[in-house]
This record gives C-alpha cells, sequence and structure tokens, in this order.
C-alpha cells in the first residue's frame, strides 16, 4: 500500500515557462506508471520559509508521499519508477540509471545555458555560441541511440522519459533539425498517450490559474 503522491508546483508561472516547468517530468511519469496524485502549490512571488524546507532552492518541483519529502526532478522520477517496468532491475536497470544521470548532468547541462541566452537574456549571439556546444552533446547522444527506439533494453523507461523531456525546448527551436534519429526518437517519446495527459492536465494547471 503506498501512500498518497502529492505534487507541489507553483501557484502561477508567466506565459513563457507554461509547458515546460518541470512538474511535467513527474506528471508524465504518474500517468506511465498508473500513479494517482494530487497536486498542491507554493508562490512563485513571495517564496516561503516553508518552500525552501521542502525544496533548499527554492524551486519545484518536489513531492509529499507519507513523511518523505523529495526534491529534484531525476530524484522524484527514478524513486517513483521504482518497481515499475520503467526502471528495471539488473544490469538494465544501471544502464536506465545512468542515462538518466546523463540527460541531467551530460545533455541538461548543455542546453540549458543554450535556453538561458535563447530564452531568457534574448541574445542571440550568445545563444548561438552556445547552441554550437549544446548540438555537439545532441549530436553525440544521437549516435548513442544507434538506430534503436529507446536508450536501454528494447523499451521504454525513465531514461527516455527523462532524455525525451530535457530535448523539448530544443526541439522546439529546431536545434534537432539536422539530428533525424533523435528527432524522430524525442517525437516517439512525446506521442505517447501519457506525455499528452500530462501535458493536457499541466496547461490546465495554468489556464486555471490565470494570465
Ligand atoms: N534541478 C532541479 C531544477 C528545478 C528548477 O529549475 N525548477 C524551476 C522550474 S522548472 C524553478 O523552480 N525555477 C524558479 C527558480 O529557480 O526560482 C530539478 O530538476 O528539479
Amino acid at each position: 500500500m503506498t501512500d498518497p503522491l502529492v505534487l507541489v508546483t507553483y501557484d502561477w508561472v508567466p506565459e513563457m515557462p507554461r509547458g515546460n516547468v518541470r512538474d511535467l517530468r513527474v506528471r508524465w511519469l504518474c500517468e506511465e506508471i498508473g500513479r494517482p496524485y494530487r497536486v498542491e502549490t507554493v508562490p512563485l512571488r513571495g517564496k516561503t520559509p516553508e518552500h525552501f524546507r521542502q525544496q533548499p532552492f527554492g524551486q519545484v518541483p518536489f513531492i509529499r508521499e507519507g513523511d518523505l519529502v523529495l526534491f529534484e526532478s531525476g530524484a522524484i522520477l527514478l524513486h517513483l519508477a521504482k518497481g515499475t517496468p520503467l526502471l528495471p532491475e539488473g544490469d538494465d536497470g544501471a544502464r536506465v540509471l545512468q542515462w538518466v544521470i546523463a540527460a541531467l548532468n551530460s545533455i541538461e547541462t548543455w542546453t540549458l545555458p543554450w535556453q538561458i541566452a535563447k530564452l531568457f537574456r534574448k541574445d542571440e549571439a550568445e545563444a548561438e555560441q552556445a547552441a554550437k556546444l549544446a548540438l555537439q552533446r545532441l549530436e553525440q547522444l544521437q549516435t548513442a541511440l544507434d538506430g534503436r527506439d529507446w536508450m536501454v533494453a528494447d523499451r521504454f523507461t525513465v531514461a527516455d522519459l527523462l532524455l525525451a523531456e530535457v530535448l523539448r525546448i530544443p526541439a522546439a527551436h529546431g536545434l534537432l533539425e539536422h539530428l533525424p534519429a533523435l528527432r524522430a526518437y524525442h517525437d516517439r517519446a512525446l506521442a505517447r498517450p501519457a506525455f499528452g495527459k500530462a501535458l493536457a492536465d499541466h496547461m490546465a494547471h495554468w489556464q486555471a490559474a490565470g494570465p
């Protein structure tokens, strides 16, 4: 018997990050594994000490499950995927862990500077420089995929969920244009009904929050 799951995200965000706040990753995982959850919010503006007690950096998402409070989207995904087909045991499980860490530490660390330059700072020269570095990693990721549908064990795992989610903003801005196998991988993951449901619920949350 598992404890009820609470997913905490912001009460409101401006237009731009809607669709990309990382609670979406957790929603997607929950849909994939059929895990019900309830959403609670913390204020984006006027962050409280209670928020920092649960997420030391004052960010989202974090979850509560019984006595457990957990932050870091990667840790949350791994925790929730444990014991489900999305996180197999044995060597394949180790490979899934490897690709989850790679998504966060070897891919997102290179795509994020580009995203910040492009979308937040709107500095095209800086974005172009950062894109070159990000593209190198994306090309290497495509090579590692090596024509397979999924990264590990020929089936969709939490590693694919996170990799595909990390690729969403680069894909939306044309960074996968010359990487057809990686684009197909990204599209294949996002075509999953669980992603569609998660995105719809994520957007409905912001819709209800108002402009
Ligand atoms: N490494 C963290 C990053 C969390 C993060 O960047 N959250 C963003 C929303 S997607 C946030 O809370 N930004 C507002 C802020 O940093 O104040 C994770 O993956 O959970």
